[in-house]
């Protein structure tokens, strides 16, 4: 099969240090973080965004390139600044209006290659970074350059969408994906209900429909089929990105042809590595630890 190419923004990241007036960086960016996750599961991933020419800039591009993906088609906008955001406990400030990558547009479809391309990935973060970001995912997800499904992670970020407008949008934007992923809190926002049925109905179109509930597990509904899977129990120590590493999971299983259960089980295996640590991506286990761990029967695998 085909890489998966990954578009959206990603910045980098500050995290207070423990005790101390100073930040720890990182690197973020939620369609960054399922490039890397999909990379250590061996998959060949692709992330295609715009970086300042600036040492936040050069950062985030070594270390996402450090994880396994290609970032060849990373452009370096020798104007505009990497984005930045600041991880607080229950508090997320971004410093992003004006960056590199709120200037891509759909003219990127232009100048990248998805002949050999079996999924497009993107977010719904895109869509309120400028109304040419938004015209990039309305062309990514209408305009179809090749034989690729597109998956849509809601990632619903209210803080980004002071102006209005993001609910409508969003749903737009859904409804022209092939793969849906949305976080019950992030449906019930959208749609009005986190009741998987409900949604499907409000939600025709998609081939696939991923409702996340949360330490729960997940739902899957797809060609008629409705399967639920529960979540590890991990003690979470804090969750952003976690959204990122379940899709990749849960894509990366897909691709593979792996039946729902298991395709769920992937994503919850992948979620478990990131919910214990303060990264955005953290730790993953083991690609053959997690090819065990998919084969394995219940419940050998909790
Ligand atoms: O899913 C995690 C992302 O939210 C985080 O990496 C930052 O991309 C980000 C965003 O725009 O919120």
């Amino acid at each position: 099969s085909g890489d998966v190419v990954c578009i959206g923004e990603s910045m980098a990241v500050f995290v207070p240090a423990r005790e101390a007036r100073t930040w720890t960086q990182g690197v973020g960016g939620a369609e960054s973080n399922v490039a890397c996750h999909l990379a250590s599961r061996g998959l060949r991933s692709r992330w295609v965004s715009a970086l300042g020419d600036d040492s936040f800039g050069r950062t985030v591009l070594g270390r996402v390139r450090a994880s396994g993906v290609d970032t060849a088609d990373v452009h370096i906008d020798p104007v505009r600044p990497t984005g930045l955001y600041f991880k607080e406990p229950g508090a997320v400030t971004y410093y992003r209006r004006g960056s590199a990558a709120s200037a891509l547009g759909p003219d990127l479809l232009d100048r990248i290659s998805l002949e050999r391309t079996s999924l497009v990935h993107v977010s719904g973060i895109t869509a309120a970074l400028s109304p040419s970001c938004l015209d990039l995912l309305r062309a990514v997800l209408g305009d179809r350059r090749g034989d690729y499904r597109v998956s849509f992670d809601v990632n619903w970020r209210p803080a980004l969408w002071e102006c209005g407008g993001g609910p409508e949008l969003l749903r737009e934007l859904a409804d022209a994906a092939d793969i849906v992923l949305v976080g019950s809190d992030e449906a019930d926002a959208l749609w009005g209900t986190d009741d998987p049925a409900e949604i499907r109905k409000l939600l025709p179109k998609p081939e696939t429909l991923v409702v996340k509930q949360g330490a729960d597990g997940a739902t899957l509904i797809e060609s008629g089929q409705r399967v639920f899977e529960p979540a590890l129990a991990v003690d979470v120590v804090e969750p952003v990105g976690a959204g990122d590493a379940f899709a990749a999971g849960f894509l990366a299983s897909t691709l593979d042809g792996r039946g729902p259960e298991r395709r769920l089980r992937s994503g919850h295996l992948s979620a478990a590595g990131t919910l214990l640590t303060h990264e955005d991506v953290g730790e993953q286990l083991p690609a053959e630890l997690v090819s065990a761990l998919l084969d394995a029967d219940e419940p050998a695998w909790r």
